[in-house]
């Protein structure tokens, strides 16, 4: 099944890698076939090379719109080296065999991602390119197929070793498919969003493999990591500067962390365990965010997720070094930041480069029996002109601006979300309850605890404000809140019971404000 190559196609937008992969075909005797950029490429580097047109004795038409849409070259990647009857024609008609093709597309996707106009991304729909790589792809018992400057290597290594196996052209056709299914679906979703329409009525989800992972939520789970090509800056695009490989769930929550921590202009600090936060602060420094952030919950802090909106500096490096932390993820880091976190081996380090856009819209996708749900985005973010007040007192400007932060920080929370805050940090988070008022409740338990770790005699949620993620239903909520010393509430209302809700903050003296927005996290 080894097949050595006697003739290749080499037609590349990606020069990466061209003139390795061009000297290993030749050092085997291999001709070279070629089309325009591809063979000027190699002729430039003193490399003999046949153009396509030479070989097929037809130019490339059309602005290069067909270059290599001849049957000299999809016969002589289509025939079958092992039915006399197309050996045959192959012979009548002129047809060579070709052995190995190696084409990587134009690339339509990078020139979406670089805000090109229509015609500009038309133009870069690559037409003849996937017309190769499916032909190879079919005939892989006999033709090998690299989409990718990465698959050069193994075959320079098996040209050597006496030819290509049918295993690894099986799997080279494979991945050709995945390559060729992934360009189409991000063309139709491109074609889409020209029509304004997220979600179309054929949605595919295309990824390629960036890492499997060890395992997936649990050990006997299998798991890995896929990118969409989308450039959002966050997990997909990072760099990862130190630390072990991360984990499934590490992956996760660093990227609802970085999510939740790009809701803030200031300098702010996310911590988060098992995708809730348990900490989050906006303040002056990144230092002083994070000291807020830790007293909210210092025991669940340990071994967490910590983000930054801001580039890392020693100051915060050296205060965060001081807890066990799994991952920090930030746009940037200082050298001395990095020199300090480089002392903890196991921590992992992840620099985006830039923090993403919370009002960006998009597409987000879960799997259920049988399909899976899309959504646009969560990328409602409320603005304090927005708030209408409810109750006869209004909040005072502090609260105010704690109310927005409060609520802010309650869109990155699982429902049922209860989030205290004062001084722009959490001082008590309730997530993921089935009822608000335990929510409610667990948020207070959380604030007394924190105090009690701090050595304060009050709860910090004495003086606080509150927000939760949708509208009380009964007035309970809003009691346990107001038991735990809130002053203010921020809530979407709504609910048919609003008037009771309202009438029990009047009773207390306590300022409400409606956003008339929910943020429901499940
Ligand atoms: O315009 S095309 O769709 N028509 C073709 O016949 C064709 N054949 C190869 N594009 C075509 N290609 C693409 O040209 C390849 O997929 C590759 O991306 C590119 C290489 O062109 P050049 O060698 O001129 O740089």
């Amino acid at each position: 099944t080894q097949v050595p190559v006697r003739r290749a196609l080499i037609s590349v937008s990606d020069k990466t890698g061209l003139l390795d992969l061009a000297r290993a075909l030749l050092a085997h005797g291999a001709e070279i076939l070629s089309t325009g950029g591809s063979a000027r490429a190699l002729r430039d580097a003193g490399l003999p090379v046949t153009e396509v047109s030479d070989h097929t004795g037809f130019p490339e038409i059309l602005d290069g719109r067909v270059k290599t849409l001849v049957p000299q070259i999809h016969g002589g990647i289509l025939g079958r080296r092992d039915l006399p009857a197309h050996l045959a024609q192959m012979d009548e008609h002129g047809i060579a065999p070709i052995d190995l093709v190696a084409v990587n597309l134009y690339p339509f996707e990078a020139t979406v991602a670089s805000g090109a106009g229509p015609e500009d991304c038309i133009e870069n729909i690559d037409i003849g390119g996937p017309a190769l790589i499916r032909a190879a792809a079919k005939n892989h018992g006999h033709v090998a197929v690299l989409t990718d400057p990465s698959q050069y290597g193994a075959v320079i290594d098996a040209l050597a070793a006496g030819g290509t196996t049918l295993a690894a052209r099986r799997d080279l056709a494979g991945a050709a498919y995945a390559r060729t299914a992934s360009y189409d679906s991000a063309i139709a979703s491109w074609f889409a969003g020209q029509r304004g329409d997220a979600l179309p009525e054929r949605l595919t989800i295309a990824g390629i493999r960036r890492e499997s992972l060890r395992y997936g939520e649990n050990p006997h789970q299998q798991a890995a990591f896929y990118a969409d090509g989308s450039t959002r800056p966050g997990v997909a695009t990072a760099r990862q500067v130190q630390g072990k490989a991360l984990s499934y769930n590490n992956l996760n929550d660093t990227d609802a962390a970085f999510e939740a921590v790009a809701e803030f202009d200031a300098p702010a600090v996310v911590i988060v365990k098992h995708a809730n936060p348990c900490g989050v602060a906006t303040a002056d420094s990144l230092s002083a965010a994070w000291d807020l952030a830790l007293r909210c919950d210092p025991v669940s802090a340990f071994g967490g997720i910590v983000a930054l909106n801001r580039t890392l500096d020693a100051d915060a490096a050296s205060r965060i070094a001081t807890i066990f932390t799994e991952v920090i993820v930030a746009p940037d880091a200082t050298d001395e930041a990095q020199a300090i976190l480089a002392r903890k081996k196991n921590l992992r380090l992840l620099l985006t480069g830039a923090m993403p856009d919370p009002a960006q819209g998009g597409v987000v996708v879960r799997s259920v029996a049988g399909g899976f749900l899309a959504q646009t985005r969560d990328d409602g973010r409320i603005l304090p002109d927005a708030l209408r007040v409810v109750t006869r007192r209004a909040p005072t400007e502090a609260e105010m601006a704690d109310l927005v932060f409060a609520f802010r920080v309650g869109k990155h929370v699982k429902s049922n979300a209860i989030v205290y805050a004062r001084g722009q940090a959490t001082v008590g988070i309730g997530a993921g309850q089935m009822s608000r008022v335990d929510s409610a409740r667990i948020a207070a338990l959380k604030g007394a605890d924190a105090a009690r770790a701090a050595g304060l005699d009050q709860p910090l949620t004495t003086g606080s404000v509150v927000a939760s993620d949708a509208f009380f239903p009964f007035a309970d909520g809003l009691e346990a809140a107001i038991a735990a010393g809130a002053t203010a509430v921020i809530q979407p209302g709504g609910s048919i019971r609003d008037d009771e809700v309202i009438a029990a903050a009047d009773r207390a003296g306590i300022a409400m404000v409606f956003t008339g927005m929910r943020h429901f996290r499940h």
